[in-house]
């Protein structure tokens, strides 16, 4: 892979996007390797969370390349959209937690790949956008509905119809991203988090993250149904066992994820 690496060692892996001297701009072959290594990360049994961040000093993402979709036909747009749709969505169904570290500019397909995670950290240097109507297009890749479910219509519409850039103060004020830090820190406080996720039961946070995203946008009784069943799956499993063994013993619990 000449964009993407991919550090797939130990429970936490970290893809970073590595395209810095075009700021980390999705093309076709960013897209497509990208998706790659989503799989890569799929197939890996002992990965237990993935951390997303963008490569150099200045950028998570800037945007789809608009160099390579300015000569875009309208036939090529459609495949070029549904290459990203895909992408996203293939990364926001993986079925560990994700956290974006946003360590510079998200703008466009920038701050869509962020709202893929489940949930966004921001270095102070951090700046978010969806400047596509300054290119004359509208967001391609999901963020006229991801963003509008993190920050309700008005903020998304305000957002969008401007093509503004809103800083990571901004963004934590309005909650899209859930801290900021320095951009030095950003990183570990990533793997601190991720960290504390992968020693919880594998088994449960998994199930947690498919509830919780397969319920938001039902009406609560059908949701409330799903976390239902969800919870009844996890009893009889070994981590269920080993869990409630390891509180009546007062010992830490060593899930084994079966
Ligand atoms: N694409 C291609 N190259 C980019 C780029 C981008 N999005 N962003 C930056 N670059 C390149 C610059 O062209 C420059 O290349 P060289 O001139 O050095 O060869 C290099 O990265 C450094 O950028 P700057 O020199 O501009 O750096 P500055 O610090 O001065 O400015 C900036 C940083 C982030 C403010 C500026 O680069 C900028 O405004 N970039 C563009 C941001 C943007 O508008 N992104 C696109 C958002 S729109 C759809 C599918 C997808 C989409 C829409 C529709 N369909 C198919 C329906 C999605 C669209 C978007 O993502």
């Amino acid at each position: 892979m000449d964009f993407i690496k991919l550090e797939l060692d130990g429970p936490i892996a970290v893809l970073t996007i590595d395209r810095p001297k075009a700021l980390n701009a999705l093309n076709r072959q960013v897209l497509t390797e990208f998706s790659d290594a989503i799989g890569q990360v799929a197939a890996n049994k002992t990965t237990r969370a993935l951390i997303v961040t963008g490569g150099g000093e200045k950028a998570f993402v800037a945007g789809a390349d608009i160099a390579e979709m300015a000569g875009l036909s309208q036939a090529e747009s459609t495949a070029f959209a549904e290459l990203g749709h895909r992408v996203l969505d293939s990364l926001e169904g993986l079925p560990i937690p994700v956290i974006a570290a946003v360590n510079g500019f998200a703008l466009g397909g920038g701050t869509e790949l962020a709202l893929a995670c489940d949930f966004i950290y921001a270095s102070e240097k951090a700046k978010f956008g969806q400047p596509e109507v300054v290119l004359g297009v509208i967001p391609g890749f999901g963020g006229t509905q991801r963003l509008t479910r993190i920050v309700g219509r008005a903020r998304a519409k305000e957002i969008i119809f401007t093509g503004e850039m809103i800083d990571a103060a901004k963004a934590k004020e309005i909650g899209l991203a859930l801290e900021v830090l320095p951009a030095a820190e950003l990183m570990a406080h990533c793997k601190k988090v991720a960290g504390n996720i992968v020693k919880r039961g594998p088994l449960a946070v998994a199930q947690a993250k498919r509830v919780i995203d397969a319920g938001a946008d039902l009406p609560l009784q059908d949701a409330n149904k799903i976390e239902r069943e969800g919870f009844a799956k996890l009893f009889g499993t070994g981590d269920q066992k080993e869990g409630m063994a390891a509180f009546v013993a007062k010992r830490p619990p060593e899930f084994k994820g079966n």
